[in-house]
Protein backbone atom coordinates (compact mmCIF):
# COMPACT_ATOMS: atom_id res chain seq x y z
CA UNK A 1 0.00 0.00 0.00
CA UNK A 2 1.22 3.69 -0.76
CA UNK A 3 1.97 3.89 3.34
CA UNK A 4 4.12 0.71 3.47
CA UNK A 5 6.50 1.83 0.96
CA UNK A 6 9.66 0.26 3.05
CA UNK A 7 12.15 -2.56 1.98
CA UNK A 8 11.89 -4.52 5.54
CA UNK A 9 7.73 -3.79 5.38
CA UNK A 10 6.58 -7.42 7.36
CA UNK A 11 4.74 -8.45 4.28
CA UNK A 12 8.13 -9.15 2.39
CA UNK A 13 9.58 -10.88 4.67
CA UNK A 14 10.59 -14.60 3.56
CA UNK A 15 9.77 -13.71 -0.22
CA UNK A 16 10.67 -15.58 -2.62
CA UNK A 17 11.25 -14.59 -5.89
CA UNK A 18 10.59 -17.73 -7.59
CA UNK A 19 7.00 -17.85 -6.79
CA UNK A 20 5.96 -14.98 -4.99
CA UNK A 21 4.47 -11.72 -6.65
CA UNK A 22 4.35 -7.75 -5.40
CA UNK A 23 0.93 -6.51 -6.49
CA UNK A 24 0.66 -2.81 -5.77
CA UNK A 25 -2.22 -0.80 -7.43
CA UNK A 26 -2.82 3.08 -7.23
CA UNK A 27 -6.74 3.00 -6.87
CA UNK A 28 -9.34 5.56 -7.31
CA UNK A 29 -11.00 4.44 -3.55
CA UNK A 30 -7.71 5.30 -1.81
CA UNK A 31 -7.37 8.74 -3.66
CA UNK A 32 -11.17 9.39 -3.49
CA UNK A 33 -11.75 8.32 -0.17
CA UNK A 34 -11.49 11.86 0.66
CA UNK A 35 -10.50 14.38 -1.93
CA UNK A 36 -6.61 14.10 -1.25
CA UNK A 37 -4.46 17.31 -2.24
CA UNK A 38 -2.91 17.18 -5.54
CA UNK A 39 0.55 16.97 -4.37
CA UNK A 40 -0.29 14.34 -1.95
CA UNK A 41 -1.72 11.96 -4.75
CA UNK A 42 1.45 13.09 -6.83
CA UNK A 43 4.01 12.17 -3.96
CA UNK A 44 2.40 8.87 -3.36
CA UNK A 45 1.85 7.54 -6.71
CA UNK A 46 5.42 8.82 -8.00
CA UNK A 47 6.81 7.17 -4.49
CA UNK A 48 4.83 3.73 -4.72
CA UNK A 49 6.00 3.77 -8.62
CA UNK A 50 10.12 5.11 -7.80
CA UNK A 51 9.04 1.75 -5.22
CA UNK A 52 8.21 -0.94 -7.34
CA UNK A 53 11.05 0.00 -9.92
CA UNK A 54 13.45 -0.75 -7.01
CA UNK A 55 12.10 -3.90 -5.57
CA UNK A 56 11.94 -5.04 -9.59
CA UNK A 57 15.76 -4.06 -9.69
CA UNK A 58 16.21 -6.47 -7.31
CA UNK A 59 14.56 -8.94 -8.94
CA UNK A 60 11.07 -9.22 -7.02
CA UNK A 61 8.39 -9.49 -9.82
CA UNK A 62 6.38 -6.67 -9.31
CA UNK A 63 2.64 -6.29 -10.98
CA UNK A 64 1.87 -2.91 -10.57
CA UNK A 65 -1.52 -1.55 -11.95
CA UNK A 66 -1.54 2.36 -12.90
CA UNK A 67 -4.14 4.44 -11.99
CA UNK A 68 -4.99 4.65 -15.84
CA UNK A 69 -4.90 1.04 -16.80
CA UNK A 70 -8.22 0.56 -18.61
CA UNK A 71 -8.94 -2.47 -17.09
CA UNK A 72 -7.94 -0.69 -13.17
CA UNK A 73 -11.22 -1.70 -11.40
CA UNK A 74 -10.65 1.32 -8.91
CA UNK A 75 -10.47 -0.51 -5.78
CA UNK A 76 -7.77 -2.66 -3.40
CA UNK A 77 -10.27 -5.60 -3.54
CA UNK A 78 -11.03 -5.32 -7.60
CA UNK A 79 -7.60 -5.22 -7.99
CA UNK A 80 -6.70 -8.33 -6.14
CA UNK A 81 -9.79 -10.01 -7.47
CA UNK A 82 -8.22 -9.58 -11.22
CA UNK A 83 -4.67 -10.86 -9.90
CA UNK A 84 -6.04 -13.81 -8.47
CA UNK A 85 -8.26 -14.40 -11.85
CA UNK A 86 -4.75 -14.07 -13.84
CA UNK A 87 -1.91 -15.93 -11.62
CA UNK A 88 -1.65 -18.72 -9.39
CA UNK A 89 -2.34 -17.68 -5.89
CA UNK A 90 -2.62 -19.80 -2.96
CA UNK A 91 -2.21 -16.87 -0.53
CA UNK A 92 -2.18 -13.73 0.41
CA UNK A 93 0.33 -11.56 3.02
CA UNK A 94 -0.58 -7.99 3.79
CA UNK A 95 1.05 -5.94 6.57
CA UNK A 96 -2.05 -4.14 8.58
CA UNK A 97 -2.84 -0.98 6.88
CA UNK A 98 -2.76 1.66 9.19
CA UNK A 99 -6.08 2.62 8.98
CA UNK A 100 -8.84 1.49 10.29
CA UNK A 101 -10.97 1.73 7.01
CA UNK A 102 -8.60 -0.62 5.17
CA UNK A 103 -8.36 -2.57 8.17
CA UNK A 104 -12.12 -3.41 8.01
CA UNK A 105 -12.13 -4.21 4.78
CA UNK A 106 -8.58 -6.72 4.87
CA UNK A 107 -10.32 -8.71 7.36
CA UNK A 108 -12.62 -9.38 5.07
CA UNK A 109 -10.74 -10.55 1.94
CA UNK A 110 -10.61 -14.23 3.05
CA UNK A 111 -14.13 -14.82 2.76
CA UNK A 112 -14.39 -12.27 -0.33
CA UNK A 113 -12.08 -14.30 -2.28
CA UNK A 114 -12.07 -18.21 -0.78
CA UNK A 115 -8.25 -17.62 -0.44
CA UNK A 116 -6.46 -17.21 3.03
CA UNK A 117 -5.32 -13.97 3.77
CA UNK A 118 -2.08 -13.74 6.25
CA UNK A 119 -2.26 -10.25 7.91
CA UNK A 120 0.99 -9.38 9.29
CA UNK A 121 2.06 -6.67 12.18
CA UNK A 122 3.28 -3.75 11.31
CA UNK A 123 6.83 -3.54 12.68
CA UNK A 124 7.84 -0.14 10.99
CA UNK A 125 6.34 1.31 14.73
CA UNK A 126 7.83 1.30 17.70
CA UNK A 127 5.48 0.71 20.19
CA UNK A 128 3.46 -2.44 19.09
CA UNK A 129 -0.17 -2.41 19.52
CA UNK A 130 -0.41 -5.14 22.62
CA UNK A 131 2.14 -2.66 24.46
CA UNK A 132 0.54 0.35 24.35
CA UNK A 133 -2.63 -1.25 24.97
CA UNK A 134 -1.11 -2.90 28.43
CA UNK A 135 0.57 0.45 29.32
CA UNK A 136 -2.81 2.37 28.59
CA UNK A 137 -4.85 -0.18 30.82
CA UNK A 138 -6.31 1.17 33.59
CA UNK A 139 -6.00 4.77 32.80
CA UNK A 140 -8.81 7.12 32.47
CA UNK A 141 -6.62 9.73 30.99
CA UNK A 142 -3.19 9.02 29.23
CA UNK A 143 -0.41 11.57 29.23
CA UNK A 144 2.05 12.13 26.64
CA UNK A 145 4.81 12.44 28.89
CA UNK A 146 4.91 9.42 30.89
CA UNK A 147 5.00 6.97 27.88
CA UNK A 148 7.72 9.17 26.42
CA UNK A 149 9.99 8.77 29.41
CA UNK A 150 9.29 4.40 28.69
CA UNK A 151 10.05 4.65 25.39
CA UNK A 152 13.25 6.40 25.94
CA UNK A 153 13.91 3.71 28.36
CA UNK A 154 13.25 0.92 26.50
CA UNK A 155 15.65 2.52 23.74
CA UNK A 156 18.25 3.69 25.44
CA UNK A 157 18.00 7.37 23.76
CA UNK A 158 19.32 10.15 25.20
CA UNK A 159 20.26 8.13 28.75
CA UNK A 160 23.07 7.94 30.84
CA UNK A 161 22.20 4.32 32.93
CA UNK A 162 18.38 4.98 33.52
CA UNK A 163 18.38 8.92 33.98
CA UNK A 164 17.83 11.04 31.11
CA UNK A 165 20.88 12.85 29.90
CA UNK A 166 21.39 16.64 31.01
CA UNK A 167 19.09 15.43 34.04
CA UNK A 168 16.01 16.30 32.72
CA UNK A 169 13.26 14.24 30.50
CA UNK A 170 12.00 17.32 28.58
CA UNK A 171 13.76 20.60 27.54
CA UNK A 172 10.86 21.84 26.31
CA UNK A 173 10.51 25.82 28.31
CA UNK A 174 13.80 26.18 26.52
CA UNK A 175 11.81 25.84 22.85
CA UNK A 176 9.17 28.66 23.19
CA UNK A 177 11.41 31.26 21.64
CA UNK A 178 9.39 34.15 19.40
CA UNK A 179 10.89 34.44 16.08
CA UNK A 180 12.99 37.56 15.82
CA UNK A 181 13.64 39.63 12.59
CA UNK A 182 17.10 38.38 10.21
CA UNK A 183 16.74 34.89 10.70
CA UNK A 184 18.59 32.96 8.57
CA UNK A 185 16.35 30.12 7.57
CA UNK A 186 17.60 27.70 5.24
CA UNK A 187 15.30 27.04 1.91
CA UNK A 188 14.50 22.99 2.61
CA UNK A 189 16.42 19.74 0.70
CA UNK A 190 14.70 20.40 -2.78
CA UNK A 191 14.58 17.39 -5.43
CA UNK A 192 13.80 17.72 -8.98
CA UNK A 193 10.92 15.87 -10.28
CA UNK A 194 12.19 12.91 -12.60
CA UNK A 195 10.29 11.69 -15.84
CA UNK A 196 8.18 9.53 -13.66
CA UNK A 197 7.13 12.71 -11.27
CA UNK A 198 6.65 14.08 -14.28
CA UNK A 199 4.34 11.64 -15.81
CA UNK A 200 2.48 11.47 -12.79
CA UNK A 201 1.76 15.17 -12.30
CA UNK A 202 0.58 15.55 -15.65
CA UNK A 203 -1.78 12.22 -14.87
CA UNK A 204 -2.81 14.28 -11.21
CA UNK A 205 -3.91 17.40 -13.00
CA UNK A 206 -5.77 15.29 -15.33
CA UNK A 207 -7.85 12.94 -13.16
CA UNK A 208 -8.47 15.33 -10.19
CA UNK A 209 -8.80 18.64 -11.21
CA UNK A 210 -11.18 19.45 -8.68
CA UNK A 211 -8.94 18.29 -5.58
CA UNK A 212 -7.84 21.11 -3.34
CA UNK A 213 -4.21 22.24 -3.87
CA UNK A 214 -1.07 23.44 -6.54
CA UNK A 215 0.96 20.78 -8.24
CA UNK A 216 3.45 24.16 -8.29
CA UNK A 217 6.82 23.93 -7.45
CA UNK A 218 6.58 20.17 -6.47
CA UNK A 219 10.18 19.01 -4.56
CA UNK A 220 9.21 16.43 -2.15
CA UNK A 221 11.87 13.47 -2.52
CA UNK A 222 10.18 10.13 -3.84
CA UNK A 223 12.71 7.72 -3.14
CA UNK A 224 14.42 6.03 0.56
CA UNK A 225 18.20 7.81 -0.91
CA UNK A 226 16.18 10.91 -1.73
CA UNK A 227 14.42 10.89 1.67
CA UNK A 228 17.67 10.16 3.31
CA UNK A 229 19.33 13.13 1.93
CA UNK A 230 16.40 15.45 3.35
CA UNK A 231 17.26 13.65 7.00
CA UNK A 232 20.90 14.60 6.15
CA UNK A 233 20.13 17.86 5.63
CA UNK A 234 17.68 18.80 8.21
CA UNK A 235 20.76 17.46 10.69
CA UNK A 236 22.80 19.03 9.24
CA UNK A 237 21.03 22.84 8.74
CA UNK A 238 18.23 23.07 11.10
CA UNK A 239 18.15 20.57 13.61
CA UNK A 240 20.80 22.93 15.91
CA UNK A 241 17.75 25.52 16.01
CA UNK A 242 14.90 23.49 15.57
CA UNK A 243 14.40 23.68 19.19
CA UNK A 244 14.71 27.37 19.79
CA UNK A 245 12.51 28.18 17.40
CA UNK A 246 9.92 24.93 16.50
CA UNK A 247 6.65 27.04 17.93
CA UNK A 248 7.65 30.41 15.78
CA UNK A 249 6.02 31.44 12.32
CA UNK A 250 7.12 34.23 10.29
CA UNK A 251 4.94 35.14 6.82
CA UNK A 252 6.33 33.61 3.83
CA UNK A 253 8.63 31.32 5.42
CA UNK A 254 6.17 27.94 5.41
CA UNK A 255 9.41 25.19 6.81
CA UNK A 256 10.81 27.07 9.41
CA UNK A 257 13.52 24.90 11.52
CA UNK A 258 11.24 21.84 10.90
CA UNK A 259 12.55 18.93 9.15
CA UNK A 260 9.62 18.08 7.03
CA UNK A 261 10.22 14.02 7.12
CA UNK A 262 6.52 13.52 8.29
CA UNK A 263 5.93 12.68 4.65
CA UNK A 264 8.60 9.91 4.53
CA UNK A 265 8.32 8.82 7.95
CA UNK A 266 4.63 7.79 7.49
CA UNK A 267 4.98 6.45 3.62
CA UNK A 268 7.76 4.44 4.98
CA UNK A 269 10.89 6.19 3.19
CA UNK A 270 12.33 6.66 6.17
CA UNK A 271 12.52 4.65 9.75
CA UNK A 272 11.77 6.46 13.13
CA UNK A 273 14.78 4.85 14.69
CA UNK A 274 17.13 6.38 12.31
CA UNK A 275 15.56 9.90 12.23
CA UNK A 276 16.08 9.53 16.20
CA UNK A 277 19.34 8.27 15.98
CA UNK A 278 20.68 11.18 13.84
CA UNK A 279 19.28 13.58 16.02
CA UNK A 280 21.23 11.59 18.89
CA UNK A 281 24.31 11.21 17.17
CA UNK A 282 24.46 15.42 16.49
CA UNK A 283 23.98 15.95 20.27
CA UNK A 284 26.73 13.43 20.92
CA UNK A 285 28.64 14.81 18.76
CA UNK A 286 28.23 18.71 19.64
CA UNK A 287 26.65 19.92 16.58
CA UNK A 288 23.34 20.31 18.30
CA UNK A 289 22.00 21.42 21.62
CA UNK A 290 20.03 18.96 24.13
CA UNK A 291 17.32 21.02 23.69
CA UNK A 292 17.11 20.64 19.70
CA UNK A 293 17.87 17.31 20.13
CA UNK A 294 15.39 15.81 22.69
CA UNK A 295 12.46 18.02 21.31
CA UNK A 296 12.70 16.12 17.94
CA UNK A 297 13.16 12.99 19.39
CA UNK A 298 10.39 13.89 21.77
CA UNK A 299 7.93 13.91 18.16
CA UNK A 300 8.85 11.02 16.99
CA UNK A 301 9.24 8.46 19.27
CA UNK A 302 6.79 10.26 21.77
CA UNK A 303 3.87 12.09 20.29
CA UNK A 304 3.99 9.82 16.76
CA UNK A 305 3.86 6.70 18.50
CA UNK A 306 1.09 7.76 21.21
CA UNK A 307 -1.36 9.18 18.85
CA UNK A 308 -0.51 5.85 17.45
CA UNK A 309 -1.48 3.79 19.91
CA UNK A 310 -4.35 5.84 21.27
CA UNK A 311 -5.79 5.20 17.47
CA UNK A 312 -5.31 1.84 17.93
CA UNK A 313 -7.34 1.69 21.00
CA UNK A 314 -10.03 3.92 20.24
CA UNK A 315 -11.17 3.06 16.85
CA UNK A 316 -13.93 2.75 15.63
CA UNK A 317 -15.43 5.11 18.00
CA UNK A 318 -12.92 8.29 18.14
CA UNK A 319 -14.03 9.31 14.64
CA UNK A 320 -17.62 10.15 16.29
CA UNK A 321 -16.25 11.68 19.31
CA UNK A 322 -17.99 14.84 20.02
CA UNK A 323 -17.32 15.76 23.60
CA UNK A 324 -17.85 20.09 23.18
CA UNK A 325 -20.85 18.99 20.97
CA UNK A 326 -19.61 21.39 18.36
CA UNK A 327 -22.21 21.78 15.55
CA UNK A 328 -20.59 24.88 13.26
CA UNK A 329 -20.16 23.90 9.51
CA UNK A 330 -16.41 24.54 8.07
CA UNK A 331 -16.08 27.68 7.13
CA UNK A 332 -15.22 28.11 3.34
CA UNK A 333 -12.13 30.25 3.85
CA UNK A 334 -10.29 26.96 5.07
CA UNK A 335 -10.65 26.16 1.35
CA UNK A 336 -10.21 29.47 -0.59
CA UNK A 337 -7.85 31.49 1.73
CA UNK A 338 -10.43 34.50 1.73
CA UNK A 339 -10.39 35.77 4.87
CA UNK A 340 -8.95 38.88 6.35
CA UNK A 341 -7.82 37.39 9.37
CA UNK A 342 -4.13 37.67 8.39
CA UNK A 343 -2.56 34.13 10.09
CA UNK A 344 -5.59 32.14 8.87
CA UNK A 345 -5.12 33.41 5.38
CA UNK A 346 -1.53 32.68 5.32
CA UNK A 347 -1.79 29.03 7.11
CA UNK A 348 -4.32 28.26 4.31
CA UNK A 349 -1.96 29.70 1.30
CA UNK A 350 1.25 27.68 2.10
CA UNK A 351 -0.92 24.71 3.13
CA UNK A 352 -2.46 24.86 -0.39
CA UNK A 353 0.72 25.94 -2.12
CA UNK A 354 2.91 23.21 -0.55
CA UNK A 355 0.29 20.37 1.25
CA UNK A 356 2.75 21.18 3.96
CA UNK A 357 2.29 23.56 7.56
CA UNK A 358 4.22 23.08 10.24
CA UNK A 359 2.68 22.35 13.72
CA UNK A 360 2.29 25.41 15.72
CA UNK A 361 0.23 26.05 12.33
CA UNK A 362 -1.65 23.50 12.89
CA UNK A 363 -2.47 23.40 16.09
CA UNK A 364 -2.57 27.06 17.00
CA UNK A 365 -4.13 29.36 14.39
CA UNK A 366 -6.06 26.30 11.89
CA UNK A 367 -6.59 24.12 14.80
CA UNK A 368 -7.04 26.84 17.44
CA UNK A 369 -9.79 28.64 15.10
CA UNK A 370 -11.49 25.47 14.16
CA UNK A 371 -11.54 24.85 18.61
CA UNK A 372 -12.79 28.64 19.27
CA UNK A 373 -15.50 28.95 16.67
CA UNK A 374 -16.98 25.14 17.87
CA UNK A 375 -16.47 23.90 14.02
CA UNK A 376 -17.89 20.26 13.82
CA UNK A 377 -14.87 17.29 14.21
CA UNK A 378 -16.12 15.76 11.00
CA UNK A 379 -15.39 19.00 9.11
CA UNK A 380 -12.96 19.26 10.91
CA UNK A 381 -10.82 15.93 10.75
CA UNK A 382 -11.76 16.04 6.47
CA UNK A 383 -9.75 19.22 6.18
CA UNK A 384 -6.60 18.08 7.71
CA UNK A 385 -7.11 14.85 6.12
CA UNK A 386 -7.58 16.62 2.66
CA UNK A 387 -4.66 19.01 2.47
CA UNK A 388 -1.45 17.25 3.99
CA UNK A 389 0.98 14.92 2.27
CA UNK A 390 1.63 13.21 5.76
CA UNK A 391 -2.49 12.98 6.54
CA UNK A 392 -3.32 9.60 7.57
CA UNK A 393 -6.28 8.86 9.34
CA UNK A 394 -3.98 7.31 12.29
CA UNK A 395 -2.02 10.08 12.98
CA UNK A 396 -4.48 13.35 11.71
CA UNK A 397 -7.69 12.05 13.95
CA UNK A 398 -6.29 11.69 17.80
CA UNK A 399 -4.07 15.44 16.98
CA UNK A 400 -7.15 16.55 15.78
CA UNK A 401 -9.99 15.02 17.41
CA UNK A 402 -7.96 14.49 20.98
CA UNK A 403 -5.14 17.49 20.31
CA UNK A 404 -7.03 20.67 18.98
CA UNK A 405 -10.72 20.16 19.38
CA UNK A 406 -10.76 18.33 22.65
CA UNK A 407 -13.40 16.03 21.27
CA UNK A 408 -12.62 12.94 23.36
CA UNK A 409 -13.07 14.81 26.61
CA UNK A 410 -9.21 15.11 27.63
CA UNK A 411 -8.10 11.36 27.19
CA UNK A 412 -5.34 12.73 24.87
CA UNK A 413 -4.25 16.21 26.56
CA UNK A 414 -5.22 17.43 29.62
CA UNK A 415 -6.71 20.67 28.67
CA UNK A 416 -8.14 22.23 25.11
CA UNK A 417 -5.38 23.98 23.66
CA UNK A 418 -7.41 27.41 23.53
CA UNK A 419 -5.83 30.78 22.47
CA UNK A 420 -6.24 34.32 22.02
CA UNK A 421 -4.62 36.63 19.85
CA UNK A 422 -1.80 37.46 22.24
CA UNK A 423 -0.37 33.82 21.69
CA UNK A 424 -0.53 34.00 17.76
CA UNK A 425 1.07 38.10 17.85
CA UNK A 426 4.10 36.53 19.88
CA UNK A 427 5.05 33.41 18.11
CA UNK A 428 4.34 34.83 14.91
CA UNK A 429 4.69 38.30 12.79
CA UNK A 430 1.23 37.71 10.96
CA UNK A 431 -0.85 40.57 13.43
CA UNK A 432 1.73 43.11 11.42
CA UNK A 433 -0.61 42.98 8.31
CA UNK A 434 -3.58 42.27 9.70
CA UNK A 435 -6.79 43.81 8.69
CA UNK A 436 -7.79 43.43 12.78
CA UNK A 437 -5.91 44.86 16.39
CA UNK A 438 -4.50 42.00 17.81
CA UNK A 439 -4.31 44.62 20.71
CA UNK A 440 -8.26 45.73 21.03
CA UNK A 441 -10.27 43.03 22.53
CA UNK A 442 -14.05 44.31 21.10
CA UNK A 443 -15.89 45.91 18.54
CA UNK A 444 -15.37 45.69 14.66
CA UNK A 445 -11.16 46.09 14.20
CA UNK A 446 -10.84 43.62 17.31
CA UNK A 447 -9.08 40.16 17.05
CA UNK A 448 -11.41 37.89 16.41
CA UNK A 449 -9.41 35.58 18.43
CA UNK A 450 -9.83 37.54 21.44
CA UNK A 451 -13.22 37.38 22.43
CA UNK A 452 -14.04 34.25 20.31
CA UNK A 453 -11.53 32.76 22.79
CA UNK A 454 -13.45 33.85 25.83
CA UNK A 455 -16.82 32.79 24.47
CA UNK A 456 -15.44 29.44 23.63
CA UNK A 457 -15.01 28.97 27.57
CA UNK A 458 -17.87 30.72 28.67
CA UNK A 459 -20.04 28.21 25.99
CA UNK A 460 -18.37 24.90 27.30
CA UNK A 461 -18.40 25.74 30.88
CA UNK A 462 -20.43 22.89 31.91
CA UNK A 463 -18.30 20.59 29.81
CA UNK A 464 -14.98 21.89 31.35
CA UNK A 465 -15.76 24.28 33.97
CA UNK A 466 -13.88 21.97 36.36
CA UNK A 467 -10.97 21.28 34.30
CA UNK A 468 -8.33 22.05 36.98
CA UNK A 469 -5.81 23.46 34.28
CA UNK A 470 -8.35 26.05 33.46
CA UNK A 471 -9.31 27.55 36.82
CA UNK A 472 -7.68 30.81 36.78
CA UNK A 473 -8.41 31.64 33.46
CA UNK A 474 -12.25 30.60 34.92
CA UNK A 475 -11.35 33.55 38.12
CA UNK A 476 -10.20 36.17 35.36
CA UNK A 477 -13.59 35.58 33.35
CA UNK A 478 -15.80 35.78 36.67
CA UNK A 479 -13.85 38.97 37.63
CA UNK A 480 -15.10 40.75 34.17
CA UNK A 481 -18.43 42.83 34.72
CA UNK A 482 -21.64 41.96 33.40
CA UNK A 483 -21.19 44.42 29.91
CA UNK A 484 -18.04 43.36 28.93
CA UNK A 485 -19.66 39.41 29.15
CA UNK A 486 -21.98 40.59 27.32
CA UNK A 487 -19.68 42.34 24.39
CA UNK A 488 -17.81 39.18 23.83
CA UNK A 489 -21.23 37.53 23.30
CA UNK A 490 -22.31 40.36 21.13
CA UNK A 491 -18.85 40.63 19.11
CA UNK A 492 -18.46 36.30 18.80
CA UNK A 493 -22.12 35.89 17.43
CA UNK A 494 -21.90 38.66 15.50
CA UNK A 495 -18.49 36.74 13.72
CA UNK A 496 -19.38 33.38 13.63
CA UNK A 497 -23.06 34.45 11.98
CA UNK A 498 -20.93 35.71 9.12
CA UNK A 499 -18.74 32.66 8.08
CA UNK A 500 -19.36 31.23 5.29
CA UNK A 501 -19.46 27.62 5.47
CA UNK A 502 -17.66 25.72 3.37
CA UNK A 503 -19.11 23.75 -0.33
CA UNK A 504 -19.09 19.67 -0.02
CA UNK A 505 -17.62 19.49 -3.15
CA UNK A 506 -14.18 19.73 -1.62
CA UNK A 507 -14.18 16.83 1.10
CA UNK A 508 -16.38 13.81 -1.09
CA UNK A 509 -16.30 13.23 -4.82
CA UNK A 510 -19.67 12.55 -6.14
CA UNK A 511 -18.78 10.86 -9.66
P1 LIG B 1 8.76 18.28 12.84
O1 LIG B 1 8.28 19.45 13.58
O2 LIG B 1 10.11 18.38 12.22
O3 LIG B 1 8.68 17.04 13.82
C1 LIG B 1 9.44 15.83 13.58
C2 LIG B 1 8.53 14.64 13.42
O4 LIG B 1 7.84 14.37 14.62
C3 LIG B 1 7.43 14.79 12.36
O5 LIG B 1 7.94 14.50 11.07
C4 LIG B 1 6.40 13.78 12.83
O6 LIG B 1 6.68 12.50 12.33
C5 LIG B 1 6.58 13.77 14.34
N1 LIG B 1 5.53 14.56 15.00
C6 LIG B 1 5.63 15.81 15.47
N2 LIG B 1 4.49 16.17 16.10
C7 LIG B 1 3.66 15.12 16.00
C8 LIG B 1 2.33 14.88 16.43
N3 LIG B 1 1.64 15.78 17.12
N4 LIG B 1 1.76 13.70 16.12
C9 LIG B 1 2.45 12.76 15.42
N5 LIG B 1 3.71 12.93 15.00
C10 LIG B 1 4.31 14.10 15.28
N6 LIG B 1 1.35 14.71 11.60
C11 LIG B 1 1.34 13.81 10.61
O7 LIG B 1 2.34 13.13 10.38
N7 LIG B 1 0.21 13.62 9.86
C12 LIG B 1 -0.92 14.34 10.07
O8 LIG B 1 -1.92 14.14 9.39
C13 LIG B 1 -0.91 15.31 11.11
N8 LIG B 1 -2.01 16.07 11.34
C14 LIG B 1 -1.97 17.00 12.34
C15 LIG B 1 -3.11 17.76 12.57
C16 LIG B 1 -3.11 18.69 13.57
C17 LIG B 1 -4.34 19.47 13.85
C18 LIG B 1 -1.98 18.87 14.37
C19 LIG B 1 -1.98 19.86 15.48
C20 LIG B 1 -0.84 18.13 14.14
C21 LIG B 1 -0.81 17.18 13.13
N9 LIG B 1 0.31 16.41 12.86
C22 LIG B 1 0.27 15.48 11.86
C23 LIG B 1 1.51 16.51 13.70
C24 LIG B 1 2.56 17.52 13.21
O9 LIG B 1 1.98 18.76 13.02
C25 LIG B 1 3.26 17.04 11.95
O10 LIG B 1 3.78 15.75 12.15
C26 LIG B 1 4.41 17.96 11.57
O11 LIG B 1 3.95 19.27 11.39
C27 LIG B 1 5.10 17.46 10.32
O12 LIG B 1 6.10 18.34 9.93
P2 LIG B 1 7.63 18.02 10.17
O13 LIG B 1 7.97 16.69 9.61
O14 LIG B 1 8.40 19.18 9.66
O15 LIG B 1 7.68 17.91 11.73
C1 LIG C 1 -3.41 7.97 0.33
C2 LIG C 1 -3.32 6.98 -0.79
C3 LIG C 1 -3.72 7.36 -2.07
C4 LIG C 1 -4.11 8.74 -2.39
N1 LIG C 1 -3.72 6.49 -3.07
C5 LIG C 1 -3.30 5.22 -2.86
C6 LIG C 1 -3.32 4.26 -3.91
O1 LIG C 1 -3.74 4.51 -5.01
N2 LIG C 1 -2.86 3.02 -3.63
C7 LIG C 1 -2.40 2.66 -2.42
O2 LIG C 1 -1.96 1.53 -2.24
N3 LIG C 1 -2.41 3.54 -1.41
C8 LIG C 1 -2.84 4.81 -1.60
N4 LIG C 1 -2.88 5.70 -0.58
C9 LIG C 1 -2.48 5.24 0.76
C10 LIG C 1 -3.57 4.41 1.40
O3 LIG C 1 -4.74 5.21 1.55
C11 LIG C 1 -3.10 3.88 2.74
O4 LIG C 1 -2.10 2.94 2.50
C12 LIG C 1 -4.19 3.24 3.52
O5 LIG C 1 -5.16 4.15 3.86
C13 LIG C 1 -3.62 2.66 4.78
O6 LIG C 1 -4.60 2.03 5.52
FE1 LIG D 1 -4.59 36.56 13.46
FE2 LIG D 1 -5.73 38.28 15.15
FE3 LIG D 1 -3.17 38.52 14.55
FE4 LIG D 1 -5.03 39.07 12.71
S1 LIG D 1 -4.69 40.15 14.62
S2 LIG D 1 -3.16 37.89 12.42
S3 LIG D 1 -6.59 37.57 13.21
S4 LIG D 1 -4.11 36.82 15.61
Amino acid sequence: MGDQLSHNVSSLNGFDSAHDTVLMCEVRSEATSVKHHKKKIAFLFSAMRHFAAELEDKGFTVRYIQYDDPDNGGSFLSEIKRAVEALPIEKIVVTQPSEYRVQKSVKSWETQLGIPVEIRPDDRFLCPEETFRDWAEGRKNLRMEFFYRNMRRKYGILMEGDQPVGGKWNYDADNRKPPKSGLQIPPPFMVKPDAITVNVMALVARAFPSHFGTLDSFHFAVTRDQALKVLDHFVTYRLPVFGDYQDAMIEGEPWMYHSHLSFYLNCGLLEPLECVRAAENAYHSGHAPLNAAEGFIRQIIGWREYVRGIYALKMPGYVTENFLEAKRPLPDFYWTAETSMNCLKQCVVETRDNAYAHHIQRLMVLGNFALLAGIHPDHVNAWFLIVYADAFEWVELPNVSGMVLFADGGYLASKPYAAGGAYINRMSNYCKSCRYKVKEKSGEDACPFNYLYWDFLARNRDKIGNNHRLGMIYRSYDKMSPERKREIQTDSEKFLDHLKPAASEWVKDDA
